[in-house]
């Protein structure tokens, strides 16, 4: 006896927290040594209109400056590969200024007021720094890195005395004098170096003052014999571990050797939040946003106070069905954010990946009744995942419990057995005989009559129910399709066709009960929907329900 199911299946809609952006802003833009850097070296140019003008860079100068400040970061680049430091330079030589910056030095803002003016970035009646920060956060976006900072490099060469070299800590920018102090042109890369360090919140080591900084917030190494201490010699405090020293200050540490660093080994927060159903078809919609590793740092630039923020961004969500094979087949949207770009109050809103909304629809025809766990995979470009499941049950409500035939009539009882306290539409049709019968079922035990039957029932034939979706106390239902092949006459059973009607009754009883007590449901998908035409129509089992299909779906 063949059993018509009508499925249900139920959805749980998650709520989306509030996600607060992770992304880097105006005020982070080095806050660890951890993926791309833009640098962004300056060389300005006196010109005289202010001050008289005693230095000029000479093309040699120019190409020992680029080769030195290449060597700090290069060195930088190679002290942990794990942590995938790249950087990328903007150099922008002989920018024009007024003063002499050598004879400037303790009034900074005039020279880098007129080079940040002349790039783009003008002062507005803003102090300096923040010029200098509206064209690092530009000079970040427009290299698309994580981060950024500046070098701005003075020409001293006929003044050798008056020397230049110091930094902001956590950013935006160094200044450097071409002449290195004690350290000579030869080996500016050194101090230059050292100032990056600065740059990515490492702590002064020349002294015994101990200092806990750094987005992990260890402890600087005092008078360590390295890069920040005493003799500014070419090795890191802390290495190889970051416990402590200047290593973990910039934010290098691997808890769990995996070789990720700790701030970027993080996962991501997945939410399945809201499902519609659209025939038997159901889409999920959701959010995913990558989870930052919290700012232990106990200094910040940002007036606001510090904030988690990663680098991380989402690279790719998939989902599966229990443990059917992934699939990539799922739309992803990005999200805006909304950035201060200049200080204080010019924004901008832009896309990110580090948090996005996602949907992908799960066809349920080819589903059998029970419990699906629908499972979302979010992947970060470290290759980690974080996952979110939902679980859907899809019920049996409907059983066809007998089925009786003779010449021309055949009976099923259909039995609805489900939760489902009210009346189920359903489209039954037995192949031959048309048009497709739509019934209503109510609770309990319905007979159904098929009329005309043929003749001559030798052949294969199909028995198909759908269902629409119903609404049920606001949680949703959805019906789905079963059919059935059965087979009457086959086989050299052809004596019983064109005998008695008993005989042909015998033989349908026979082949009904051998083929409807063990039903096995087709697990295969219905044709694609735009397979079809409205006119066609035929008594081919295919077009059978191709037809049918059209119809539940629209
Ligand atoms: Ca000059
Ligand atoms: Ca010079
Ligand atoms: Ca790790
Ligand atoms: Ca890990
Ligand atoms: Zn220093």
């Amino acid at each position: 006896m063949a059993m018509l199911l009508i499925s249900t299946v139920k959805v749980k809609a998650e709520d989306v927290p509030s996600i607060d952006d992770p992304t880097p802003g105006y005020y982070e833009t080095s806050e660890y040594m951890i993926g791309s850097v833009a640098v962004g070296i300056i060389l300005p140019e006196s010109n005289g209109s202010s001050d008289p003008e005693t230095e000029n860079w000479t093309p040699e100068e120019i190409e020992i400056v680029k080769n030195q400040t290449q060597s700090a970061l290069n060195w930088w680049k190679l002290q942990n590969p794990n942590a995938t430091v790249s950087f990328i330079n903007e150099t922008n030589i002989m920018v024009p200024t007024s003063y002499e910056p050598v004879n400037q030095l303790s009034n900074r803002s005039s020279w880098v007021n007129d080079v940040m003016t002349y790039l783009g970035y003008p002062s507005l009646g803003r102090h300096y720094k923040y010029q200098v920060r509206d064209y690092v956060n530009d000079l970040r976006h427009r290299r698309n890195t994580d981060w950024a900072f500046a070098i701005f490099v003075i020409d001293n060469s006929n003044e050798t005395d008056k020397v230049l070299g110091d930094s902001n800590q956590g950013g935006p920018a160094v200044y450097m004098s071409y002449s290195a102090g004690i350290y000579g042109t030869d080996n500016m890369h050194r101090p230059c170096a050292h100032e990056i360090g600065h740059i990515f919140w490492a702590a002064e080591e020349k002294t015994a003052d101990i200092y806990y900084q750094g987005y992990l917030n260890v402890a600087n190494d005092p008078e360590s014999d390295c890069l920040m201490g005493v003799n500014n010699t070419l090795k890191l405090s802390g290495a190889p571990h970051g416990d402590y020293g200047t290593w973990g200050q910039v934010g290098w540490h691997d808890n769990d050797t995996d070789t990720i660093q700790d701030i970027v080994d993080t996962f991501q927060s997945v939410y399945i939040n809201s499902s519609t159903i659209t025939g038997n078809k159901m889409q999920y919609n959701g959010t995913a946003t990558v989870i930052p590793y919290p700012n232990n740092n106990n200094k910040t630039n940002n007036p606001s106070g510090k904030r988690d923020v990663t680098i991380n961004n989402i690279t790719s969500i998939q989902y599966r069905i229990d443990n059917d094979a992934w699939s990539s087949d799922v739309t992803i949207t990005s999200w805006n954010v909304t950035r201060l770009i200049r200080y204080p109050n010019i924004n901008e809103t832009r896309p990110t990946n580090a948090t996005v909304d996602f949907n992908f629809t799960v066809d349920l025809t080819s589903l059998l009744p029970g419990n699906y766990t629908v499972e979302v995979k979010a992947t970060n470009q470290w290759n980690i995942s974080g996952y979110a499941t939902s679980i859907f049950y899809l019920n049996t409500v409907i059983s066809i419990t007998n089925v009786a035939a003779n010449k021309t009539v055949i009976s099923v009882k259909v039995n609805n057995t489900g939760s489902s306290t009210v009346n189920t539409s359903v489209s039954v049709a037995w192949k031959h005989i048309d048009p497709t019968q739509n019934v209503t079922l109510p609770p309990g035990e319905t007979t159904l009559n098929f009329v005309n039957w043929e003749t001559n029932p030798t052949g294969h034939y199909e028995i198909t129910a759908v269902t629409d979706v119903v609404i049920i106390n606001s949680s949703v239902y959805i019906g789905f399709y079963i059919n059935k092949t059965v087979s009457f006459g086959v086989g050299g059973s052809q004596a019983g066709q064109s005998d008695s009607t008993s005989n042909w009754v015998a033989l349908a009883f026979c082949m009904l009960s051998a083929s409807f007590i063990a039903p096995e449901f087709s697990k295969k998908k219905k044709p694609d929907d735009d397979l079809l035409t409205a006119t066609e129509h035929n008594d081919s089992t295919e077009n059978m329900w191709q037809n049918l299909a059209r119809h539940q779906l629209t």
